[in-house]
């Protein structure tokens, strides 16, 4: 068995519900996911949540729960919205589950045995709702720290360091002969500019249990817990480590006996992530893999941050995005549509009402509704919905939209494979334009003409169901289902010209997208 193509999320903090922002994050990884499989490739997805730390510990108090019960509900949320969105994850990590628990104690517990920590006192400030020290770097021009760090106390502590320092150089060196290893290309050149101008501090891996006990304690020092951040990156290798995954070094399996070979994952082949954690996995995670002797992901896939109407997204102001709502509203295709051909992986992009609106009636509705309804409808009424014998007026051009689409998602390119697919679609649309079906069918000596275009259409929209698969899964299997075909489109090998074959019935012609008069 080879090892399958990994990808993960990063694990969202459990400390509220889900937003646009999270919902964009989770359908990219489900599109890729779902274009590996669909190319012949087994696939791995991985998403979770992050339910340690201070802020989850606070938000559990103020609720009068403890930090598990308080967890445990918001979790059942979360993995409901998966749900929503239609993501073929095959794991959800929470990181209070036993099994993650115990690999990170393994990791803890290695790395300290080869000495790559130290206790050491630090005195400094200390933001307690960024989980962080600040130094003097962080202070306004008038010395104060910014509201946005919350409070901030003076601290007198004593922990655990993780020495990151010593391998800087072999990260540097490590990106700069793996050009592949951040991307889009401007975040690696950011990373490798703060490696080569900063000397990286040493990561503070522990926390007082005195003052913070929700936590996974270090195995070595009860006294402690570990710092949040080293828990959650290391959800990335301690489920494929439970699952018995072969990829991940021996030592730090749970059991050499539970060996999976089905399930060699590791190394991950790409990590998506927010702009705003690229620090954390692109500086602390490679290091940390070094230290613990485990090969590194071959990519951090970095995606922007959705803004709404300009504005950044923020609960206390109401400018939020919720995904639910627009789900619930407008189906699910129609958000995942919109975010991935809206914005490309790396920028950041701006979600307004009108926008999403203009998408919706123009690409699905008027584009990609209208097409397979008026081709499916017309085969109903002028042939009984049975298919006519082959023919190839459309071929070459839907044979250049395959194989662009196919390149373009082997390249995670998904916005430019939208935008190849949304080709074919206007190419058909204008087809019905110019060829007139509906005037053909008045000619009796037409027959022969109307027989080729109506062929032309209905195999397109098999095509373009099978190429909108990964996107749209819910719409794909529906115009699949129209056309009487069984099962869901969800292998690119059927997107070849020519299988509809001469007399295949048709089922019943639906609307995809409903118009909407708002
Ligand atoms: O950072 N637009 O969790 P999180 C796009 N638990 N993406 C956004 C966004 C926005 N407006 N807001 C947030 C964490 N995100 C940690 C991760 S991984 C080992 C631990 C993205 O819930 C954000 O960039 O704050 C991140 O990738 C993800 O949502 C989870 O954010």
């Amino acid at each position: 068995m080879s090892k399958r193509f990994y990808i993960t999320t990063a694990i969202d903090y459990v400390n509220g519900h889900p937003h646009l922002g999270h919902a964009y994050e989770k359908v990219i990884a489900d599109v890729i996911a779902r274009s590996r499989r669909s190319l012949g490739q087994e696939t791995f997805f991985l998403t979770g949540l992050d339910e340690h730390g201070q802020k989850v510990q606070q938000a559990a108090l103020a609720e009068g729960k403890t930090p598990q019960a308080y967890c445990d509900e918001l979790a059942a949320v979360w993995k409901a919205f998966a749900a929503k969105l239609e993501l073929t994850n095959d794991d959800f990590v929470r990181t209070t589950e036993p099994r993650h628990q115990q690999v990170v104690q393994t990791i803890l517990s290695k790395l300290h045995a080869n000495g790559q920590f130290y206790k050491e006192v630090y005195r400094g400030f200390y933001s307690t709702r960024e989980e962080t020290f600040l130094t003097h770097k962080d202070r306004l021009p008038d010395g104060t720290f910014d509201p946005s760090w919350g409070k901030v106390i003076e601290l007198d502590e004593e922990n655990y360091y993780f020495r990151l320092k010593d391998h800087q150089q072999w990260l540097i060196d490590y990106i700069e002969a793996n050009p592949e290893f951040v991307a889009p290309a401007y975040r690696r050149n950011e990373v490798l500019g703060f490696l080569k101008n900063n000397v990286l501090e040493d990561l503070c891996i522990s926390r007082p249990a005195a003052r913070l006990n929700w936590g996974i304690p270090l195995p070595f020092d009860s006294g402690y817990v570990t710092y949040v951040w080293f828990d959650a990156l290391s959800n990335y290798i301690t489920i494929p480590a439970s699952h018995g995954d072969p990829g991940v070094p021996a030592a730090l399996r749970p059991q050499a006996s539970t060996l999976n070979p089905q399930l060699s994952v590791w190394p991950a082949d790409i990590h998506l992530v927010g702009k705003d954690i690229l620090k954390f996995h692109a500086v602390y995670w490679p290091i940390m893999l070094k230290a613990m002797g485990a090969p590194l992901p071959k990519q951090v896939l970095v995606h922007g941050w959705w803004q709404k109407d300009g504005q950044r997204m923020s609960k206390s102001t109401g400018n939020i995005v919720d995904p639910v709502a627009v789900i619930d509203e407008w189906g699910v295709d129609a958000l995942r549509f919109y975010v991935l051909r809206e914005l490309d992986i790396g920028p950041d992009g701006n979600w307004t009402e009108a926008g999403f609106k203009a998408r919706y009636s123009a690409e699905l509705a008027n584009g990609l509704g209208n097409l397979v309804n008026r081709s499916l409808s017309m085969l109903k009424r002028y042939r009984n919905g049975a298919v006519p014998k082959a023919s190839n007026e459309l071929a070459p051009e839907a044979e250049k939209v395959i194989a662009e689409t196919r390149g373009l998602l082997e390249q995670n390119q998904l916005q430019g494979a939208l935008q190849s697919i949304w080709s074919l679609v206007t190419r058909a649309n204008q087809y019905v334009d110019h060829t007139a079906p509906f005037k053909l069918a008045k000619d009796p000596a037409k027959a022969e003409r109307l027989d080729e275009v109506l062929y032309n259409l209905t195999e397109v929209c098999r095509i373009l169901a099978v190429l909108l698969w990964p996107f749209l899964p819910g719409t794909a299997t529906r115009i699949y289902g129209q056309l009487g075909l069984p099962g869901a489109p969800d292998k690119f090998s059927e997107a070849r010209w020519g299988v509809l074959a001469a007399g295949h019935s048709i089922g019943a012609p639906a609307p995809l997208f409903p118009r909407k008069d708002t």
